[in-house]
């Protein structure tokens, strides 16, 4: 439909909105409270429309394009239904400082309170979700508020925006105009920080860099490798931050994971020098905040990130530098190093015991096929830009632990521990990077959560690989069981669909590995599928980690 002369309809306005920003694709599931935004988008081919089957899904796409980018990750939905199943991807962008944008369709302004067809009052709902929720009043201010969406989900922390858009002003006509381009503005690190930050470690003996958080760039991962090499500083990522340097590299030293061994933990208690780079030393980082106790760590403490609101929230920092992680390490790099052969031992001794702990565990699996040879083989055979993603489940302590990511932008895996999110993550990662591979390892959990993108990625043409650990359990959930209620096994059975027919169902190729020898053969033939493929892993479901049987 066409507007009067020099107006234009709200939903015309926000999509040219988009384009000026850069969006050249969304993720959505369709609703009649914003058929404006789709009749604009029929026109607009620079945008490529992606309708997942489950608004959960399309949030958590948003989310990982958001992630691989540092662009907002894009998502439409519809008002209550379709906001409250995307709520999860906009939880996962907060606790990932993802840059999404959430846009909802909601019910016209003159019904507003009246509890009206589906309506929810978005700017309670996200409040705590989102780092800014606003609801667009008048097609006037959508440039404005447009803008501001982009500004607020790339700056600083990045993070997730919702907009709530009344379905009558997007049929509203505007003589609004557009705004520039958004531009991400970030804090960059002070002369007296670098010089301060240099004498920290001057005085220091057992330093240790903590890497963390978001929008890193691949300047800044490159910069961060050679400060840790310069200066010969074991390298330790924080928790699902395992691709910020090459974990080849002789300074990385582990990850900050969930149940941490005991080497890591000690590594750092006995850190005398602590300094974050990008991370909040978050809960999980932290193990509970229990190597690190707050609000002073024995160490001294050097923390750099992007959000001035993060320094001496937790943690008593002794010097609180407010710059992006990339700034930072791009000065950070071209700072003179410091004399390091006094903790020469310090740093081989933490690369020595990461290798010893990747390299091997103590027990295999007395039946099924063995995670630790199936992901080590994916570490040496896969090529190294591969992108991995993963959602929840005990199955991730074998991809964290064996997987050597090797460069940065390679990992698409919730900090926020959302089971569901790897293969629709994997589904827009295949969609970025068409000539890239990616796979998707979930657990029979973890993929039962959104099975039904197989039909997204086959409507798309997004060619990925699917390795479903399935070993007939919410395990993760039944060992937490096992410690607490032994042999009282209540509400963690799972029983599994046929994987292959199911997969089949969709147009991908599909097949069971019953056993470890048989994964390399059916890697290949699936690799070889001129679509996306699916493999079946039955695994013990005894062997609940690497280390530990339920029995
Ligand atoms: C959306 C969501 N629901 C529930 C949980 C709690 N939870 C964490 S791991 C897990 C079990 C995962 O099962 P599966 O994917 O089969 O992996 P496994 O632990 O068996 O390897 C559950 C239920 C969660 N993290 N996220
Ligand atoms: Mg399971």
């Amino acid at each position: 439909m066409s507007a009067t002369p020099g107006t234009r309809v709200g939903g015309r306005i926000l999509v040219d909105a988009l384009r000026l920003h850069g969006v050249d694709r969304l993720f959505c599931v369709p609703g009649e409270s914003y058929l404006d935004v789709l009749d604009a988008l029929y026109d607009t081919p620079q945008i490529a429309v992606i309708v997942a089957k489950h608004e959960g899904a399309a949030a958590n796409m948003a989310e990982a394009d958001g992630k691989l980018t540092g662009r907002p990750g894009i998502c439409f939905v519809t008002r209550g239904p379709g906001a409250t199943h995307a709520s999860i991807g906009v939880h996962t962008a907060y606790h990932d400082s993802t840059p999404l944008i959430l846009f909802v369709g909601q019910v016209e302004r003159d019904v507003r309170g009246r509890e009206a067809f589906q309506e929810v009052e978005f700017r309670q709902m996200f409040a705590p979700l989102a780092k800014w929720v606003a609801e667009i009043e008048s097609a006037d201010r959508i440039p404005e508020y447009v803008l501001r969406a982009f500004q607020v989900a790339t700056s600083g922390r990045p993070g997730p925006v919702v907009l709530s858009l009344p379905e009558d002003v997007l049929a509203e006509e505007s003589a609004a105009c557009d705004t520039n381009p958004y531009e991400a503005v970030q804090a960059a690190p002070q002369d007296r920080d670098l010089a301060a930050l240099r004498d920290e470690l001057q005085k220091a003996s057992k330093p240790l860099l903590i890497v963390g958080g978001s929008s890193w760039s691949e300047a800044g991962c490159a910069a961060l490798a050679r400060f840790a090499e310069s200066n010969a500083l074991p390298v330790l990522a924080s928790f699902r931050r395992q691709d910020l340097i090459d974990n080849r590299h002789a300074c990385y030293a582990g990850h900050l994971s969930l149940g941490l061994p005991p080497f890591l933990q000690q590594r750092v208690k006995t850190a005398d020098l602590i300094i974050a780079l990008g991370s909040r030393l978050g809960d999980v980082t932290t193990m509970t905040y229990s190597v690190l106790k707050p609000p002073r760590v024995a160490a001294r403490l050097v923390h750099i990130h992007p959000d001035a609101n993060e320094i001496n929230r937790v943690y008593q920092a002794d010097l609180p530098i407010v710059a992006a992680p990339s700034a930072a390490a791009v000065r950070l790099a071209e700072t003179p190093p410091v004399e390091s052969s006094r903790w020469r031992d310090w740093t081989g001794t933490a690369r020595r015991e990461y290798e010893k702990f990747v390299a091997a565990p103590e027990k295999s699996p007395r039946q099924g096929v063995d995670m630790a040879v199936v992901i080590r083989h994916l570490a040496t055979q896969l090529p190294v830009d591969t992108l991995i993603a993963n959602g929840a489940g005990n199955f991730t302590v074998w991809v964290h632990r064996f997987f050597t990511y090797k460069m940065p932008h390679t990992e698409l895996a919730p900090t926020s521990g959302a089971m569901g999110y790897g293969f629709p993550a994997a589904v827009a990662a295949a969609l970025r990077f068409p000539d890239r591979l990616t796979v998707c390892v979930a657990g029979d959990g973890d993929f039962l959560m959104y099975p039904q993108e197989l039909a997204t990625a086959a409507q798309y043409g997004a060619r990925l690989l699917v390795l479903i650990v399935n070993n007939g359990m919410y395990g993760t959930i039944r060992m937490h069981q096992e410690r607490r209620f032994p042999g009282r096994v209540s509400g963690t059975e799972l029983a599994s669909p046929d994987f292959v027919g199911l997969a089949q169902s969709f147009g991908a190729y599909a097949e069971r590995v019953d056993t470890t020898e048989g994964f390399a053969p059916a890697l290949e033939r699936a690799l070889a599928a001129p679509r996306s493929a699916v493999l079946e892993l039955r695994v013990d479901p005894n062997q609940i980690t690497p280390d530990r049987r339920i029995s």
